[in-house]
């Protein structure tokens, strides 16, 4: 009863000029390592920078400075903080800084999520997995082979996480044979630097495995083949940096950072109905 009361009562105060859905759910709005990546108005509704920036309907969402943000890294919780104003410098992507209450900047990296949202966007963790492991590295040989791609399984990274809740972990996998690219001292994929051709035969890509009608199913969420290269193409770092509810349905987007000669770009992916799909992307680059 007092539960209804509450209920009512907030539909009082929320609802002139508001559609219900979207006054319970309040949007969010958000950025990866500094660049305005979107917004949702309501569950599964996407909107990318260039419209969250010049749409006066979305004017509520986009950000202004002090606008409070959480700033989250694939360990959690990284700070909490208010927004710089947005900086648009064409052609670079609309850019904005979370700075904490002394005013220190939180996320030294370049591929920390910053969030605007009434609810939990990370309300469960990754968890990094051994690259070493048997089954996925055949996974991943089967998958190049099936690409007629002869390289040898490279694995960068591998997560084990539940995206929807239901109880059953996904994996998701990057895998990646760049000749030339830049590696940290611990093996970690920084950037594919400034290399300006691809060697035959490199390749960048992130694999979800996940179960779909009682079978595993390896579905591309975003990738790099060089084969033969003849057109001289530079090459693309595809990574996984993150994994977080960005419209507030509940089930976790996996967030990627693709980099190559002068240029990267952040993709946020959903999976549709056994796809995957890049539901919103934004960088910087020709
Ligand atoms: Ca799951
Ligand atoms: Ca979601």
């Amino acid at each position: 009863m007092k539960r209804l009361f509450a209920a009512a009562l907030a539909a009082l105060f929320l609802l002139p000029g508001m559609a219900g859905a979207e006054a319970q759910h309040g949007g969010s709005t958000f950025g990866i390592g500094g660049v305005l990546m979107g917004a949702c108005p309501s569950v599964g509704k996407w909107i990318d920078a260039e419209t969250l920036t010049g749409d006066p309907r979305y004017a509520e969402l986009n950000v202004s400075r002090g606008d409070a943000f959480r700033v989250f890294s694939m360990n959690g919780l990284e700070g909490e903080g208010v927004s710089s104003a947005l900086v648009m410098e064409d052609p670079e992507p609309p850019m904005f800084d979370v700075t904490d209450a002394s005013g220190k900047k939180i996320g030294e990296a370049m591929t920390w999520l910053s969030i605007r949202c009434s609810w939990d966007p990370q309300p469960r963790r990754a968890a990094a997995l051994s690259t070493k492991n048997a089954v996925y590295q055949k996974a991943v040989e089967k998958y190049l082979a099936a690409r007629g791609e002869t390289a040898r399984p490279q694995i960068a990274q591998i997560f084990k996480v539940d995206l929807e809740g239901d109880g059953v972990d996904e994996v998701v996998i990057s895998a990646m044979r760049l000749k030339n690219a830049q590696w940290s001292a611990g093996g970690v994929p920084q950037h594919s630097g400034m290399i300006f051709r691809a060697e035959p035969g490199d390749y960048s890509f992130v694999l979800l495995r996940k179960i779909v009608a009682g079978r595993v199913r390896e579905i591309p969420v975003c990738g790099f083949f060089a084969g033969k290269n003849k057109d001289g193409l530079p090459p693309t770092m595809h990574k996984v940096i993150g994994f977080a509810d960005l419209d507030g349905d509940g089930v976790l987007e996996m967030l990627t950072d693709s980099s190559y000669y002068e240029g990267y770009w952040f993709g946020v992916h959903a999976v549709q109905e056994g796809k995957v799909r890049e539901v919103l992307g934004n960088g910087f680059g020709v």
